[in-house]
Order: C-alpha cells, then structure tokens, then sequence
C-alpha cells in the first residue's frame, strides 16, 4: 500500500456519533490517549490516535466501523498492546480500536474440548476460565497478559510451539467484523472442513489489517502430566544447537527447547540482582517436558543426558524443586525486558528451519563483525525461531542497523527461512518484506486486503 494515502480527520460531529455509538465512558481523547501510541516494540514509534474507543459488544464494533468506512478515518485494532512489531500503532492517528473490554467467556465446550472467548480475553484469565473445568490451552506465547485477539491477530508462537504448535494450530472459528460493518463467522467446534477458503487462517496473522476479531474459538486439551525441566550447558553455543536435531532424532517431544549464551544470562543477573541458580557455561539448552509419571521422567531424563553428554554437554542440570524450576523459567522471561534497558538497537524473530539454525548463527557472526555492530542471540531452538538483538551506543546510525538487518534476514531466508517467526511485519519490518516474497505474492496479498477492506481503513501502513 502506498504511504501517501490521505484519510479524514475526526471532525466533531463524526466524534458525537462515535460516542452515541459506544457510549462517553468508553471513549477517550486528548491526553487520555497518550499509552495507546505505541507497543513494546523496540524502537516504538509514538503516534497519537486521534480517539481511543473501548467497544463493549461486536455489534459496537460493526457500528463503528461502518462509520470510519463511510468516513476514511483509519482504524488501528488493539489488544493489550504487548505487541513487538508496532502493530498497534496508529500511524495515522483516527481511531485505536481497542478490544480490552470485550473480555467475557462465551463458552466452555467440554464435550467438544473447544471454548470460545472474546477478543479480549487475556491469556492468564483463558487459561484459569479452561482450569475450572478440567481442560487445558496449552500455548504459551510468554505474556499472559496478551489478549486472545492480540495472540490471533499476530499468529503469536513462544516457547511451548515445539510441541504444540502456534495460535493458528489452535484457533478452530472466529467471530471478525469487516471494515464494511459486516459481522462473519469462520470455522467451528470441528477440527476437520474441506470447505471453500479457510477464513479462519487467513485472518490468523492478518494483524488487524484484514478485520477486527471480535471472538476467538479455541481447541482444548487435557491438562498435561507434570512438567519438568533439564538446564544443559555447553562450551559453545554451536555445540548447543547442534544436539537439539540429535534429541528430536531420538523421537523425545520436548514441550520446550530454548537456547540462551551467558552474555544475557549475565545481564539478566545483573539487572535483577538475583543469582543463576547453577555454574555459568558460555551457553545452554533449556528443555521442558511434560511427563505422566515419576517413571517416564527418569527414561527421558536418562535418554537425554545420554544424548547431551555424547553431544558436548559437560553436565546437565535437573531443578529438583518446583520453586527451582519457576526460577529458571523466570530467569528466560526476563530476556526481553532485560534487554529493553540494555542498549539494544532492534530485535529479529527471523525462523530458519531448526536444523540449520546453527548455520544460520554462523553467518549471523560474520554480517555482525562486517558491519561492526554486536548481535546478542536466544530463541526457540526446538523450532529455528532466533531472536537476535544488535546492540551499540543509542546514537548508533539506525541506516546502519537497518543495512545489518536486511542482511540478516536476508541470511536466513537463504537457509531457507522467513523474516518473522512469530511477532509479526507489523510496521518495523515491513521494509524487509519483499526479501522474503516475490513481487507476485506481494501483489496477491494487496489485492486480498483490497477484497476484505477496500477503502484500507484497517490497520493502515501495516504489513504491506
Ligand atoms: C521471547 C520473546 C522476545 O522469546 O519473543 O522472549
Ligand atoms: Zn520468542
């Protein structure tokens, strides 16, 4: 889409009808709105919305949409804002459509393990409503404050994908609103549909360009067998990466496979003040496994120090206690706020299938040292999903973090990977897209969000 669109400007008359239309209390405007210009992206971009409006119902949404598409006032979609990509930035101001208040459980299938929720539904509620009854959301995208909506709308993964997958592999229907006001339904409670387009998957990572979610249908499982962690150091993280296929290999499923150096371990430490419960090695594999028993857990712990010993490993650690375990987790979720304070320049999700993550690493250290510019790495190792931040003095000259960058991903789309694994183009990588697609599917994309919104008043400068 090109950037020199031109939209309206909220006139007052148009600003009584939206609050006719939600009601004063869900409206906000002035200096209300200042926390609704940006996400945690690294470098947010702030850009004021020219109105903030809490929608209460899907009927709100279709009303308020109908009136920004007769309008040309652009519509930015959010959720809780912990988006990494700047995809709730309203670039050019209009309405922040923000779903927070649309949070009730509409349903818990038990019979069907499905449960439907609406947009703004945060994971950590979700996922107690599901507990209550027995049943379990498995996916964990690492903050529980996002809303389902924000998690659909970004395709979000996290460190639980290895086993599980990503929102779309869970998501089974959507409730969505059309820029038109059109209210559609796609899928349902069933797992199988040979029938026509799928809907429902090319909203999935749509990221608020295409329609606004306004209700989630998500799969359930059974709550798993009890988690356990091993902690396993290696002297290089070369070593590390490379016996994560060796483990795959010997057919255990870990929930978890994250690699981490002890660059940012030290960090972390440091910013925290709290103390690595075991010996710094120069780096690590962390790996979560859900067992059903006492039993299984000493034959996949057996097997995998085995695999990790014939594999470098010079020990491997095993939190006996579950305060010992949530430690360590805590220690890994800490990498990303750790490092918003510690001079970052960016930060990449770029996903390379999991075998050549090593390569990809390797070539990852040559650009770095061409271009003199410091590339901290961690990630989800059990499925190629690298994050990567340059870091340098803030006044470092962002063309050059920008030239680092394309070919970085450049690198990994040649390993046979793609720009974003699971934070989405958003606004911040947008630029690096055509790295990844031919001019022809670019095209296609442009002429998919014509059909959904043909005036291109959804999430405007985004994506494409
Ligand atoms: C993580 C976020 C940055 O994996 O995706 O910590
Ligand atoms: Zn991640």
């Amino acid at each position: 889409m090109t950037e020199d669109r031109v939209f309206s400007k909220l006139t007052p008359t148009i600003l009584a009808s939206l609050k006719e239309i939600a009601d004063d209390l869900n409206v906000l405007t002035g200096d209300d709105c200042e926390s609704y210009s940006r996400d945690e992206a690294p470098h947010p971009r702030h850009s004021l919305p020219e109105v903030v409006i809490k929608p209460t119902s899907t009927l709100m949404v279709s009303r308020i949409l109908r009136l920004a598409d007769q309008h040309h006032i652009p519509v930015t979609p959010r959720g809780a804002g912990t988006g990494l990509s700047g995809g709730a930035v309203p670039l050019y101001g209009g309405i922040s459509l923000c779903l927070e208040k649309m949070n009730r459980v509409i349903e818990i299938d038990e019979a069907n393990f499905s449960a439907t929720f609406e947009a703004g539904v945060v994971l950590k509620d979700l996922c107690s409503a599901v507990g209550e009854k027995g049943l379990y959301y498995p996916l964990y995208p690492g903050e529980m404050n996002a809303t389902i909506g924000g998690n659909t709308a970004t395709n979000a993964g996290g460190m639980r994908a290895v086993k599980y997958g990503v929102t779309r592999n869970f998501v089974l229907g959507l409730e969505a609103v059309l820029a038109s006001g059109e209210i559609i339904q796609t899928g349902g409670k069933f797992v199988k549909s040979s029938t026509g387009y799928d809907l429902t998957q090319i909203l999935i990572g749509s990221e608020g360009t295409l329609a606004v979610i306004t209700q989630v249908t998500v799969k359930l499982i059974t709550p798993p067998g009890s988690r356990e962690i091993l902690f396993v150091p290696f002297n290089s993280l070369d070593e590390a990466i490379r016996c994560v296929p060796m483990i795959l290999k010997e057919n255990i499923l870990p929930v978890t496979i994250e690699f981490m150096c002890e660059d940012i371990l030290k960090l972390v430490q440091e910013k925290s003040g709290k103390e690595m419960p075991f010996k710094m090695y120069p780096a690590y594999l962390l790996l979560m496994l859900e067992c059903a028993g006492e039993d299984e857990f000493l034959t996949l712990t057996s097997k995998l120090n085995d695999i990790c010993l014939r594999n470098g490993a010079p020990d491997v650690f095993v939190p006996g206690s579950e305060s010992a375990k949530r430690r360590l987790l805590e220690f890994r979720e800490q990498f990303y706020p750790t490092m918003q304070h510690c001079h970052m320049l960016d930060l990449a999700d770029v996903v390379v299938p999991r075998s050549r993550i090593a390569d990809f690493l390797d070539k990852v250290k040559v650009i770095s040292l061409k271009h003199g510019i410091d590339v901290m790495a961690y990630g989800h190792a059990g499925d190629g999903n690298v994050h990567l931040h340059p870091v340098g003095a803030p006044e470092t000259d962002p063309v050059r973090v920008q030239l680092l960058l394309k070919e970085i991903y450049s690198a990994g789309i040649s390993l046979g990977g793609t720009i974003s694994g699971e934070h989405g183009i958003g606004v911040d990588k947008k630029q690096y897209l055509p790295l990844a697609f031919t001019p022809a599917k670019i095209e296609l994309m442009r002429q998919i969000k014509l059909a959904f919104d043909p005036h291109n008043i959804l999430n405007p400068g985004k994506v494409i």
